[in-house]
């Protein structure tokens, strides 16, 4: 069958559930077609993304600046290898190393990656600079984390349809309440054997819960007094998502007005994944400071496609979108928009609790158990009026559209969503 066949949606849903592995449950709609905000199904017909690839599409789909730069390198020269040098990397290290603050950047591919990249050179930090005793390098995550799939990582995951059955798991990860900023100084203080700790600004798998004001700057307060490094997240909360460069901020060049970043809560190790390539290419990163990075030595790490010439484009036209078309200030005053206008709803509803978020990553809560299938039903009929979401949980639905959205859309998805939700009222 050539990839050119046209296929009705019945054709690509069978195809799939024959030859792939189910390790999704996704929405009935099949996609052939995105630009900016919206996507077409094989039909033709017209929605709304209001998921963005879980945040990896903030600059809008097939962005013709990062489409155009990836086409041209892929027509040059697509994969070297780290083997020899190439004439895009080194390029790519120092936009994104200035452009975030950093001195270093190690490119990988994924978010998962790039999380397993941060763990082994805290690791490493903690034996070269800290003198822990050999393996013995403990790693403080977050009750309720997602940061991506590995055995590493759901070996600290605490949702068991993630973690089931994949043992056994790895050692030397304590988790702890998010949130509470007491049991993060009780646990640093308690075990001198913490390198780290690891935490989302904002838990977005867990239902988009934004951390109390203040409990990021302390985290990292503790970590400088207990000499912990603080290794932020940012793989899903970055560039620009909610309403600034980075949701920890701190020293980032972003031009944001209502930028509140300050230097307290500017993380040691910063992961990045998703839009740093604005969804049009597998990039992440692990940026960092020279006195931390330099444990790092030729063979401690790599990855076949991690930095690749492609990859290094990519990124650069992905980062310079996010500035040239000031996404963080567009994802700060159509977040406040969009919470504003959908608690207006919320405030006269029975069927929705409530709604949060930061910048353009929300999330409404449904009045109903964290089993039942409300929020899927009202992402179905949510579809149907032509605006595409899916729930974290049973009763939660986040909203995270592309950031390059003009007010007039996004309240033409506040007018949808509110219609949509007036359908489950009791
Ligand atoms: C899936 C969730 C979101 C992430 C954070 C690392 C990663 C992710 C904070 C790993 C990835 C994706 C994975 C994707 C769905 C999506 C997701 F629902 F799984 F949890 F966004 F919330 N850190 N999140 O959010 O990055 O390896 O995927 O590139 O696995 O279903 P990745």
């Amino acid at each position: 069958m050539s990839q050119t066949v046209k296929l009705s949606a019945q054709q690509a849903i069978e195809l799939e559930d024959k030859y792939g592995a189910h390790n999704y449950h996704p929405l009935p709609v099949v996609l052939s077609k995105g630009e900016g905000v919206y996507v077409w199904d094989v039909d033709g017909n017209k929605y709304f993304d209001f998921l963005s690839a879980y945040s990896a599409v903030n600059q809008g789909h097939c962005h013709p600046k990062i489409v155009g730069a990836m086409v041209n390198q892929a027509q040059t020269l697509t994969l070297t290898s780290r083997a020899f040098y190439n004439d895009k990397l080194g390029v790519f290290e120092k936009y994104a190393t200035e452009t975030f603050g950093y001195d270093k950047l190690l490119p990988m591919n994924t978010g998962a990656e790039a999380v397993e990249t941060a763990l082994k050179i805290c690791r490493k930090w903690g034996y070269e600079v800290k003198n822990l005793p050999k393996n013995t390098a403990k790693i403080v995550v977050c009750e309720n984390n997602f940061h991506g799939r590995t055995t590493t990582i759901v070996s600290f995951s605490n949702d068991p349809v993630a973690q089931n059955n994949f043992g056994p798991f790895t050692e030397g990860f304590i988790k702890i309440p998010y949130d509470n900023i007491d049991a993060l100084e009780t646990t640093l203080a308690s075990d001198p054997s913490i390198a780290g700790f690891l935490v989302e600004p904002i838990q977005g798998e867990a239902g988009v819960y934004v951390p109390s004001d203040g409990y990021l700057a302390a985290a990292k307060a503790l970590c400088e007094k207990y000499n912990v490094l603080f290794i932020a997240d940012e793989v899903q909360t970055g560039i620009a998502r909610t309403g600034k460069l980075l949701a920890t901020c701190g020293n980032c060049s972003c031009s944001d007005r209502h930028c509140s970043g300050t230097p307290e809560v500017k993380a040691d190790i910063l992961i990045l994944g998703k839009a740093i390539s604005g969804g049009a290419y597998p990039i992440s990163a692990v940026l960092t400071n020279n006195a931390i990075m330099k444990v790092i030595a030729p063979g401690n790490h790599g990855s076949t496609f991690g930095g690749n010439p492609v990859a290094a484009v990519v990124g650069i036209a992905a980062l310079e979108v996010v500035k040239e078309e000031s996404l963080a200030q567009n994802a700060f005053d159509l977040g406040h928009l969009f919470r504003e206008e959908i608690q207006k709803y919320v405030d006269q509803s029975s069927i929705v609790k409530g709604v949060r978020g930061k910048g353009l990553l929300n999330a409404i809560l449904i009045n109903d158990t964290e089993e039942s299938d409300t929020a899927w039903n009202i992402c179905l009929a949510l579809r149907d009026n032509g605006l595409l979401a899916k729930p974290t949980h049973g009763n939660i639905i986040r909203f995270a559209p592309p950031l390059v959205m003009n007010k007039e859309q996004l309240l033409a998805c506040v007018a949808i969503i509110t219609k949509t939700l007036a359908l489950f009222e009791q």
